[in-house]
């Protein structure tokens, strides 16, 4: 097959199909003004409030037409627990926007400098594990389907914890919280090879993720951070283990040239993400039903502006998705099987070079959304508009100096 046949070759019902089951939720703290270990600079249309945040993430929906919802943080967004809830459902009718995934946050309690549900006091676990479990019933209280969980947990120094029993504390708070799940809710567990410590980590792999998802239940699966991995790692070699066991999760997105950089995706290696996706449509295909993936990005953007990030990254995902949709799965099958290494290569390739910038657009207009959501937001007013409203409030002391 030469490049750009599989355009022709029922390109555009492909691509349509999958952006019809396409949506990725937003993370709320990628609209909050947050900084690098150094300082902060102050963007004066960046949200503080949680209203604030679901309204820049309903523009991102209206735009792009593939936002799901947006991802809260307990303690950033809902710092009254379940007193808040009642706030965020309002805030939902208001918007035409959902709550998405719910994150504990087990990192930033000062007691948690030892651990969290690692910790060797029982009283320190305890107070980790009702967050987790607080976590948990907003989920439930919100209809929301996943509890998001991402661990701090390790140490910096040889010698000073133990290994060992920090997993029993673990698997046991695990079981703990997956006892408390209603029917259809999830709890995805998150990896991180090492930041903030730089010893060990608790949960530092995918294998120590799903092994803790294998004791903890059923309804345990886990998280991809494309971010969290060693440099040269096979992200989707991953998710095909993954989608094979039944446990992958969902996914954090976001791109990185070292560590956990939280850059734009595919800022710097679209090939990677596009890689993953081509895993997820070929799985899905063989079984004939969706993965029922959570989609998510974890970014936060201390350059660009936070609007305009979040919408190009939203693009992003779409283009990439739909360009692993072309891949022509039976063919590229019949290559492989016979080893014709270099035609299935360039099938899969082919599918990644083909511009289906065009195509993605119109399916946004078809769906109400704009053909060139960047370009939109640029031009309806947007940014000025929470520029002026909020640059007083932002520019009020805080962070680091702003002129
Ligand atoms: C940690 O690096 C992480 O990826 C987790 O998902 C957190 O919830 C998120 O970033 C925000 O700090
Ligand atoms: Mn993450």
């Amino acid at each position: 097959m030469k490049y750009g046949e599989q355009l022709q070759k029922g390109a555009k019902e492909r691509v349509w199909r999958a952006l019809d089951a396409f949506a990725i939720e937003l993370p709320s703290w990628g609209f909050a003004n947050t900084g690098t270990r150094f300082g902060k600079f102050l963007q004066e249309e960046a949200a503080s409030t949680l209203e604030e945040k679901f309204a820049d993430s309903a523009e991102v929906k209206r735009l792009t037409g593939a936002v799901s919802a947006v991802a809260l943080h307990v303690l950033w967004d809902m710092p009254n627990g379940l007193k808040d809830v009642e706030a965020v459902r309002t805030l939902e009718k208001k918007h035409g926007i959902k709550a998405g995934a719910i994150n504990p946050n087990l990192f930033q309690d000062q007691s948690y400098k030892l651990g969290s549900l690692c910790n060797a006091n029982p009283e320190i676990r305890q107070h980790a594990l009702d967050h987790l479990l607080l976590s948990i019933e907003i989920a439930k209280e919100l209809g929301v389907r996943d509890t998001s969980l991402w661990l701090s947990d390790g140490s910096s120094y040889p010698g000073t914890q133990n290994i060992r029993k920090r997993i029993d504390w673990l698997v046991d708070a695990l079981k703990t919280a997956h006892a408390k799940l209603g029917p259809g809710q999830q709890l995805l567990v998150e990896y991180k090879p090492f930041e903030p410590y730089f010893y060990h980590t608790d949960i530092a792999d995918w294998g120590m993720a799903r092994e803790l998802c294998r004791e903890a239940g059923p309804q345990a699966k886990v998280l991809v951070d494309t971010g969290h991995h060693y440099q040269g790692q096979n992200i989707e070699q991953i998710v095909a283990w993954l989608l094979r066991s039944g446990l992958m999760g969902g996914f954090h997105f976001n791109d990185r040239r070292y560590a956990d950089d939280d850059l734009t995706l595919g800022s710097i290696d679209p090939y990677a993400i596009f890689r993953v996706f081509y895993e997820v449509l070929s799985a899905a295909s063989v079984s004939h039903e969706p993965a029922n993936i959570a989609y998510m990005i974890d970014q936060s953007h201390n350059m660009k502006g936070k609007m305009e990030a979040a919408v190009q990254t939203v693009v992003t995902a779409q283009e990439l998705f739909a360009r692993a949709a072309l891949v022509d799965l039976e063919t590229l099958g019949d290559l492989q099987d016979a080893g014709r290494l270099v035609e299935a290569e360039e099938l899969f390739r082919g599918a990644f070079w083909t511009d289906v910038r065009p195509l993605v657009g119109e399916w946004r207009k078809a769906h109400g959304a704009s053909a060139d959501p960047l370009l939109s937001l640029r031009e309806d007013g947007y940014v000025e508009h929470i520029r002026k409203e909020r640059r007083a409030r932002n520019t009020a002391g805080g962070g680091g100096s702003y002129a």
